[in-house]
């Protein structure tokens, strides 16, 4: 999906330049971690000693600080004591990138198969400000100008004030249409709208923003649950993916709540924002393994073209620049 969704056509690869622009969005988001905790990290495995027990004990510590969580570090520095002996590796200089690979499979191992189809119906949810709507309207600019896509927007999040002109104005910007009935309409009513106009207009993509209210959480998923069966009554096979935004700033609490929305609705993908405004983003690891969701997208900033398509191997990399 994510190759066909931002492709030009079948499994159309990203040019030189397209990969090396998403390196630098990668780096830039990065940049507070990289200098932070993950500098410590790097610093750790500097020196050209022997592996001692105080080594895996300071990176446990650092790990932990930097929000990868307790269980995920105690995982992760299992593996990579592990990937060292397998190796014979006995330097703490050579140590690094046996960690580094234990942090790629982590994110590895939650690889979902693409699906592709048209209209392709991309669900949002999340809580309140954990950026749903920002990250929509980079999403909806990014496949509107970058690969031509018919792009269709729903403003399902009619229980907030000023939810819908938000959406509006970001579509705007964006220069893609959005089905909207104010606010205090039915969100069913605008799904049943967005999904209608999504198949007589020939849209590629239909993206819904809906509400986060996550102190009512049988009302949440009965109300997912209704959207969803909208959807499914004209189109038996979406929505064909369902991404959870998590705020990086909200650290371990925004994983917790994560996996409350896990429960009132099947989540396929996640989305982290915000990782620009955080030094920690090891909250990455402590996602992809809690969540068991591969991670789609990050933010990278508040501007429209502040989006990354996640990438293990180069968000590592830039870990540790
Ligand atoms: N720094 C930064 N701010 C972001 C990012 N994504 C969203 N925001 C900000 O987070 C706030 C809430 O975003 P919004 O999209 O309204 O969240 P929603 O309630 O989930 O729809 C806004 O002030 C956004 O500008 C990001 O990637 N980086
Ligand atoms: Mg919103």
């Amino acid at each position: 999906m994510f190759r066909r969704l931002f492709g030009r056509g079948q499994d159309a690869p990203r040019t030189e330049e397209e990969a090396q622009q998403e390196e630098q969005k990668i780096d830039q988001a990065t940049a507070k971690a990289r200098s932070g905790l993950f500098g410590q990290i790097s610093n750790l495995f500097a020196v050209d000693d022997p592996i001692t027990e105080e080594l895996w004990d300071d990176l446990e510590m650092l790990l932990i600080q930097a929000d990868v969580g307790v269980e995920t570090t105690q995982y992760l520095v299992n593996r990579t004591k592990d990937r060292c002996n397998r190796n014979g590796v006995k330097r703490v200089r050579e140590a690094k990138d046996m960690l580094k690979a234990e942090m790629v499979r982590v994110f590895q191992d939650q690889v979902r198969p693409p699906a592709s189809a048209q209209p392709y119906v991309l669900l949002v949810v999340g809580v309140n400000g954990a950026g749903k709507t920002t990250l929509i309207a980079k999403l909806a600019q990014r496949l509107k100008i970058q690969f031509g896509k018919n792009v269709l927007l729903a403003a399902a999040d009619t229980f907030r004030a000023a939810a819908t002109e938000q959406l509006e104005t970001w579509a705007e910007r964006a220069g893609v249409p959005v089905i909207t009935r104010g606010q205090g309409a039915d969100p069913g009513a605008v799904v049943y709208d967005a999904v209608e106009a999504a198949l007589a207009q020939n849209v590629d993509v239909l993206i819904i923003d809906t509400a986060g209210r996550l102190h009512a959480k049988t009302n949440l998923m009965r109300e997912l649950e209704k959207l969803r069966n909208i959807i499914r009554r004209r189109i038996p096979s979406a929505p064909h993916e369902v991404l959870l935004v998590i705020d990086a700033t909200t650290g371990q609490n925004g994983v917790l709540q994560a996996k409350s929305f896990m429960q009132a609705v099947d989540v396929t993908d996640v989305a982290v924002t915000k990782l620009d405004g955080t030094a920690k983003g090891g909250i990455a690891f402590a996602i992809a393994q809690d969540i068991e969701r591969p991670i789609r997208y990050i933010g990278t900033g508040e501007k429209i073209t502040d989006l990354a398509m996640f990438d293990s191997q180069a968000f590592v990399d830039s870990l540790f620049a």
